[in-house]
This record gives C-alpha cells, sequence and structure tokens, in this order.
C-alpha cells in the first residue's frame, strides 16, 4: 500500500469530502508499515474494503413545525463496516451535518469500537436537522419522521445507533418510541436510553468518564496524576459534563468551558452546583455558553476565542471536530501543559496533532480516549439481552476496565524507541488489526 495513491484514488472518488478524508489518511499513516509487513492483507484488498461503507442511505425527512409549516431535512444512516458485531455507532443533528462528517464519523468508529473490544462494527447517522430553537413536539415530530425511515434499516443485531451532538435521551425516547411501535418489539435496538426503558446506569457520563479515565492512564505513564492540576476543557455537552465531573473527583480544577461563539474562564473552577447547571445550559434552546459567566460573577466570557490560550496542565476538546488548530497546540506547548486528551471526535487537525507529538506532549486521539461512550452503549445491549440491569458500580467498572485494557493497547503499538507513546499509532494498529484479520476470516465479501 501506498498511502499518497489510496488517497489520491479516494479523493477522485469522493470530490470535497474533506473530514472523511483527514480521517481515513490518518488511519492509513499509522496501519502502513503493520499493512505492508502483512501481505496477506494486500492480497485480500482489506484497504480498498475497509475504507468504502458497506452502504450510504440518506432520505428526506420531511415535518411539520408548530405553525403547520412544513420543512425537509436529509437524515442519513452510514453502515461502514459489521465484521466484528453489529454497526454501532450514533446519530448527529446538527445544521453542520453532511456526507463528509458522517463518513468521517463511521469509519473512526470501526477502530474505536474494535478498540473496545466488545463485538460492534462501525456506523453512524443522522441529520442537517437543528434542534435549537425548537419545542418539544417539534423535536418529536422530527425524530418520528426520522425513525419512520431509519427503522428498516436497523435491529438489535444488524445495527443499533445511539446519539451524538444534538441527540441526547429526550431524542432517543422520541426515536425509540417511534422504532417500538414499527417494529412491533422491545428488544432495546438505540442505546442511551432512559432508565427506565431500557437504558444503562453510567451511560450519559460515559464518555467523559471514559476520557478522563484514559487521561488518568497517560499520566500515570509519567508519574502524574490530576490532583490539583489545572484543565481547561471546551463544548459544554454530554461529553464536557462527563469529563468535568470526573476530573473534579479526582482533584483537578477546570477552569474553561466553551460554545460556538466563545468560551468561559472560569478561575475558580467549574463544580458542584456549576455542573448542575451545564445541564440546564444544554437543556436551553439557548445556542451559547455565554450565560454561565451572568450565572458565576467571577466567571468572565471570552468572545470568538478558543480556550486553549488559557494556561494549563491537561487540555480535554469535548466539543467537536477540528476545534483544535496548530495556533492552538503551539499556545499550549507554550503554557506548559503536559496532556492533550480528546473527548470529541477528531478535535485536533494534523497540523496540531504533529506540533503536540514533536514536543512530546502525551496526546490521545478521540478513537480511544472517547471509547468510554461506545463501549457503555455495547453494555447496554448486554443488559438488554440478558433482560437485566447492573448496578452503578459494576458499569462503572467495566468502563474503567475496558479504559486501562483501550490504554495499554495503545502503549504496546504505539511506543517509540525512545519512550513516547504515539497513541495515533498505538489505536490505530490495535483497532485496525483486529478488523483486518476478521476480514481475512471471514472471505472477501
Ligand atoms: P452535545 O450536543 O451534548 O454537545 C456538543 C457541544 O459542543 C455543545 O455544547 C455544542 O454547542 C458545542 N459545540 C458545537 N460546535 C462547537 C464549536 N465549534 N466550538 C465549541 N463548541 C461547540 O454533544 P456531545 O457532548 O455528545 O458530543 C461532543 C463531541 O463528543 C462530538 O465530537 C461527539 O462526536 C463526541 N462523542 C460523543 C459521544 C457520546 O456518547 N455522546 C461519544 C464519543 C464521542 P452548540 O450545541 O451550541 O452547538
Ligand atoms: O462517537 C461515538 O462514539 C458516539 N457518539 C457514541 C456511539 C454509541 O453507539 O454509543
Amino acid at each position: 500500500m501506498n498511502v499518497d495513491k489510496v488517497m489520491v484514488d479516494l479523493e477522485k472518488r469522493h470530490p470535497g469530502e474533506a473530514e472523511y478524508h483527514q480521517a481515513v489518511r490518518e488511519v492509513l499513516e499509522s496501519i502502513e508499515e503493520v499493512y505492508n509487513a502483512n501481505p496477506q492483507f494486500e492480497a485480500a484488498g482489506v484497504i480498498d474494503r475497509i475504507i468504502e461503507p458497506d452502504r450510504v442511505v440518506i432520505f428526506k425527512v420531511p415535518w411539520e413545525d408548530d405553525q403547520g409549516k412544513v420543512h425537509v431535512n436529509l437524515g442519513y444512516r452510514i453502515q461502514f463496516n459489521s465484521v466484528i458485531g453489529p454497526y454501532k455507532g450514533g446519530l448527529r443533528f446538527h445544521p453542520s451535518v453532511n456526507l463528509s462528517i458522517l463518513k468521517f464519523l463511521g469509519f473512526e468508529q470501526i477502530f474505536k469500537n474494535s478498540l473496545t473490544s466488545l463485538p460492534l462494527g462501525g456506523g453512524k447517522g443522522g441529520s442537517d436537522f437543528n434542534p435549537k430553537g425548537k419545542s418539544n413536539s417539534e423535536i418529536m415530530r422530527f425524530c418520528q419522521a426520522f425513525m419512520l425511515e431509519l427503522w428498516k434499516l436497523i435491529g438489535p443485531s444488524t445495527d443499533v445507533p445511539a446519539g451524538d451532538i444534538g441527540v441526547g435521551t429526550r431524542e432517543i425516547g422520541f426515536l425509540y418510541g417511534m422504532y417500538r411501535k414499527l417494529a412491533r418489539e422491545n428488544s432495546g435496538v438505540l442505546t442511551g436510553k432512559g432508565l427506565n426503558w431500557g437504558g444503562s446506569l453510567i451511560r450519559p457520563e460515559a464518555t467523559g468518564f471514559g476520557c478522563v479515565y484514559f487521561a488518568k492512564e497517560m499520566l500515570a505513564t509519567i508519574g502524574e496524576t490530576f490532583k490539583d492540576k489545572i484543565v481547561t476543557v471546551s463544548g459544554f455537552g454530554n461529553v464536557a459534563w462527563g469529563a468535568v465531573q470526573k476530573v473534579v473527583e479526582l482533584g483537578g480544577k477546570v477552569v474553561t468551558l466553551s460554545g460556538p461563539d466563545g468560551y468561559v474562564y472560569d478561575p475558580d473552577g467549574v463544580s458542584g452546583e456549576k455542573i448542575d447547571y451545564m445541564l440546564e445550559l444544554r437543556a436551553s434552546n439557548d445556542d451559547i455558553v455565554k450565560p454561565y459567566s451572568y450565572e458565576f460573577e467571577d466567571s468572565e466570557f471570552v468572545p470568538n476565542k478558543h480556550p486553549w490560550e488559557v494556561k494549563c496542565d491537561i487540555a480535554l476538546p469535548c466539543a467537536t471536530e477540528n476545534e483544535l488548530l496548530e495556533e492552538d497546540a503551539r499556545n499550549l506547548v507554550e503554557n506548559g501543559c503536559i496532556c492533550v486528551c480528546e473527548g470529541a471526535n477528531m478535535p485536533c487537525t494534523p497540523e496540531a496533532i504533529e506540533l503536540l507529538q514533536e514536543n512530546k506532549i502525551l496526546y490521545a486521539p478521540g478513537k480511544a480516549a472517547n471509547a468510554g461512550g461506545v463501549a457503555t452503549s455495547g453494555l447496554e445491549m448486554s443488559q438488554n439481552s440478558m433482560k437485566l440491569n447492573w448496578q452503578r458500580e459494576e458499569v462503572d467498572k467495566r468502563l474503567h476496565d475496558i479504559m486501562t485494557n483501550i490504554h495499554a493497547a495503545c502503549v504496546e503499538h504505539g511506543t517509540e524507541p525512545d519512550g513516547y507513546v504515539n497513541y495515533v499509532n498505538g489505536a490505530n494498529i490495535a483497532g485496525f488489526m483486529k478488523v483486518a484479520n476478521a476480514m481475512l476470516d471471514q472471505g472477501i465479501i
């Protein structure tokens, strides 16, 4: 395999899908050496088969707003790879959603899900629907219209969607209700369900908790902990919320949160009632994080800037893709940051990653560090199959063990001769090998 050649072909076949190209290139560059050392992969066309989704389904979603006006959004489901288990991955509702973004997310999900050690394939879906400013009834009607198409594609052993940006327990509820009615069964397809109807304890916190468990393992490799560390976090959604809780529990101080319009700096630290307030912010129909600075006097809102200019020991990007740029990485390096651990999917640009790695900063990609969310979705599926619910401690322990094992796999496959752990290579190689070997076992399909 020659990475540049594969990429030229891919870009020709799918022009303009920048995020998808970015995600594929990163994986190919990491695995090039092991791939070429195993000629059986090339003989079975593994790369050509793994970089294209099994299928992409695009459908229209017509729905009526509260004034009776008809709107049409696009709905998508990308079923990328199911060699190690049913397609599994979230649904994103955000106006920026397009084919490129969902293909990058679906592609990353293959390797992330492989790393969890659970039998989960990779997929992703969503819509360019914007939940901001919509009434509860509008959200419900949209979710029902979306499921009217999606239900034909999914099933507990076929494809199991979950949440992502703009899709939380409320949306999963409306989606699940419609699925259950159409499919006439209650086997739990969709994860992130409410606790009274098949959901798992810890699932809401899992991505953020898992990210901090992963960072804890990274810090331990250099004899460090979260205790008394200054932590910058971006986003103020589900992942940020879970991460902030766990950082505080481990003795760190979170000094930023962010939205698309800027960030909040809170020198006293986000904790206690301020974490609860994050839930209110998320539930409100405002698309801004600014109200936090009105609510808590000592904090300040910094418009149109990224939180990465604030001096910190640890940075946890938990908002969205390509939100930590080269200049942000430079700020982090110059300010003495020791660890960047991704709660979001692909938040650091390739240039930012290069700079962090050149400076030997501990850096973990989302496909390893945020795998706790989908792993706990897998645990929700197990509980649904067994028709029982595990206690909080049991789910949390399994999540912790999974994150520790993913960290160990990254160290095993990513340690460089000078001892620096290249977590990008480690995660990509460990995730890829399992999927590629399963593809060999199952023939050309
Ligand atoms: P949420 O919708 O709960 O929150 C997303 C947050 O990011 C919102 O606060 C959103 O604000 C903010 N945001 C969006 N764009 C920007 C931007 N350009 N700059 C700063 N903030 C921004 O989503 P999640 O917390 O679930 O998802 C966050 C990230 O984590 C995504 O990359 C997602 O793919 C990833 N992830 C999620 C998992 C999950 O289980 N939920 C699992 C693994 C990864 P606003 O709404 O105003 O746009
Ligand atoms: O990016 C992700 O891993 C998720 N949004 C969670 C997917 C899931 O199926 O729980």
